[in-house]
């Protein structure tokens, strides 16, 4: 039989223990969430002496992002750093920043989830078995392809791109006259290249560090999205923390906002510079009129609620 005094300090041990916490991102190492995520990770060691850490699996690792948000409501994977695309179908507030052409620019966007509407999309996880935790750039989105340059939405009529797991994405695909794919992001490259789509959307860090340029090399920067990414939490690893460890996590996550948009800043410009040279044709200047008029029934189809609508014109009205 244990002593009390025994039992007491094996408590204090238990209490004081280690906290790794297992982090996962589809991105490789040296890419911008990657590292930022690291950085996070400095942050939470050197304010708890060490006692907590985070371990980054980069590299889709862990699994693919649909995947990888299961494990993490489950409680499987403590952190996750996804675009908020996947979670369309799951948060339905997520779909207000992932709506195309919401963002004018993107200080447009970083005022809006800097403030009270990115604090209520963060909140909203909560409901989800999720804590959001802060928001990271993802630069914009266009569309790229095997075929040939798009230069007005008609040159993508009856074309087939992979999209992003949420039926928002396939739904503006759609809405352009394009067809569309729902596919894990590690499978789009094979899918390029055997001719399975025609083409896909991102950001350029993310064409560029994928390699779709290699096999993709009509870029058009129509920038239909700007749609932020977020570092979640399970929020059964976060119940287990007490309420200074939560308070010191997610100040080491706010601190790595900063840290995230330099290095992405410099990426993009890294990333558009490399791929350029690389030979992919970009489409520098399309008009983005009839892009935004076609894609303009995602609205009335995914915001119905008196909530969404709200949070719309609160976002349209922000300077
Ligand atoms: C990237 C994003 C990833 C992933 C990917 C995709 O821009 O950073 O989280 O969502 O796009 O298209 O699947």
């Amino acid at each position: 039989m244990m002593t009390t005094v025994a039992l007491a300090a094996t408590l204090a041990t238990a209490h004081a223990a280690d906290i790794k916490l297992r982090s996962s991102d589809t991105h490789p190492d040296g890419y911008p969430t990657v590292e930022a995520v690291k950085a996070m990770g400095k942050i939470l060691s050197d304010k708890t002496n060490g006692r907590i850490s985070i371990e980054v699996f980069a590299s889709a690792q862990l699994g693919e992002e649909k995947d990888t948000i299961e494990q993490t409501q489950y409680g499987v994977i403590d952190l996750n750093r996804v675009s908020l695309g996947p979670f369309n179908n799951i948060v339905e507030e997520t779909q207000v920043p992932s709506l195309p052409y919401i963002f004018r620019s993107v200080d447009h966007m970083h005022a809006v989830m800097d403030g009270p509407i990115g604090q209520e999309i963060l909140d909203a996880f909560k409901a989800h078995d999720l804590i959001g935790l802060a928001f990271y750039d993802g630069g914009s989105r266009s569309f790229y392809n095997t075929k040939k340059p798009i230069k007005s939405i008609e040159d993508l009529k009856g074309m087939k791109f992979r999209v992003i797991q949420s039926d928002m994405f396939v739904d503006m695909v759609s809405a352009l006259g394009a067809n569309a794919t729902p596919m894990a992001y590690g499978e789009v490259y094979s899918a390029l290249q055997t001719g399975v789509i025609d083409g896909a959307e991102n950001n350029w860090p993310s064409y560029d560090s994928s390699g779709h340029y290699e096999v993709a090399k009509y870029y058009t920067l129509d920038q239909h999205l700007i749609v932020p990414e977020v570092l979640v939490m399970s929020k059964k690893s976060w119940d287990k923390l007490t309420p200074e460890d939560q308070a010191t996590v997610k100040e080491a996550a706010k601190a790595s906002v900063s840290i995230m948009r330099d290095l992405w800043t410099k990426q993009e410009k890294v990333s558009e510079a490399k791929v350029r040279a690389a030979g992919v044709q970009v489409v520098d200047t399309i008009d983005k009129e009839p892009f935004i008029k076609a894609m303009q029934p995602i609205y009335a189809k995914y915001i119905k609620s008196e909530k969404l609508k709200d949070m719309v014109s609160r976002i349209q009205a922000t300077k």
